[in-house]
């Protein structure tokens, strides 16, 4: 019998061989994958962010718990995907020029793969033209831009700028999040949509394009 609370633990210890095995066990035990993320792996992170601020841990204890959360997704993600039944829309996600966090737009777009969407993933560090050339040639209608630190969200503004250069603004819905990021900070640079989670995240889109 595994907890949600030892996998937290498992993640927050940086142990992936633990978390592996947690995951195993508590998919076994019946327990759905949103669940194990958003009540076991998102809480994990949160901790070792807080740890992080008092000086308790530093980057490369934030890597260690980031691998052992990854290797959890890793077994997750195919099993989220099994819901996928029709091809709504495609979305490019990125995580922003200058960002390597990429958990949380992982989760994203993961969860829009899930509920229907054709996903462009960029990965993380994502050059601003590398969005505008990926939405051109994938037709998209959503491009989804992630960003976790205070320094690099302003970039989400200079690709709003560049997808209105290019000519392709009014094709496109620009939908942002990550921890810094507001529904307030959203609305001033002129973005679409605002998703404070990753749930959130497939709601907005559809919102948006008018699926729901
Ligand atoms: Co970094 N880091 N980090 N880090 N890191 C934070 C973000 C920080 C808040 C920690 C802290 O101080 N408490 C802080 C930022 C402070 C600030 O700017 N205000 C910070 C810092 C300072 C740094 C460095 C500068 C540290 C240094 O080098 N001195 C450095 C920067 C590197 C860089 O990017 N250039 C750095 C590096 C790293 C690691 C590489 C070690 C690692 C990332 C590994 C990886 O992602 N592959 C890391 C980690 C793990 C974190 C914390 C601990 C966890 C982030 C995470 O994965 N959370 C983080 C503290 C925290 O957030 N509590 C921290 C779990 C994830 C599921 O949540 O990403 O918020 P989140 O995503 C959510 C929502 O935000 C939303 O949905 C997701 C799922 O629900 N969402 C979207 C996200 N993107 C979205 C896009 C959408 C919609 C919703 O639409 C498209």
């Amino acid at each position: 019998m595994a907890t949600l609370q030892e996998i937290s633990e498992a993640v927050i210890a940086g142990d992936l061989p633990k978390t592996v095995e947690l995951t195993n066990t508590l998919l076994t035990e019946g327990l759905r994958p949103g669940v194990i993320i958003t009540q076991g792996l998102i809480p994990a992170m949160n901790v070792v962010g807080e740890k992080f601020t008092n000086r308790e841990y530093y980057v490369p204890d934030m890597l260690i718990s980031a691998r052992a959360m990854q290797g959890a997704l890793k077994i997750l993600k195919p099993l989220l995907l099994e819901s996928e039944q029709q091809q709504l829309a495609t979305c490019v996600i990125g995580t922003v020029k200058g960002d390597l966090h990429d958990i949380g737009k992982n989760l994203v777009s993961m969860m829009l793969e899930g509920a229907g969407f054709s996903v462009v993933d960029l990965g993380g560090d994502v050059d601003i033209h590398r969005f505008v050339e990926a939405i051109k040639d994938n037709q998209a209608q959503i491009v989804g831009l992630s960003a976790l630190l205070t320094t690099t969200m302003t970039v989400m503004k200079d690709v709003i700028a560049a997808l209105e250069e290019a000519g392709i603004r009014d094709k496109v819905k620009v939908i942002i999040g990550g921890a810094p990021v507001t529904k307030k900070y959203a609305e001033e640079i002129g973005a679409d949509g605002y998703a404070e989670d990753a749930p959130t995240g497939v709601k907005v889109a559809k919102s948006l394009l008018g699926l729901n």
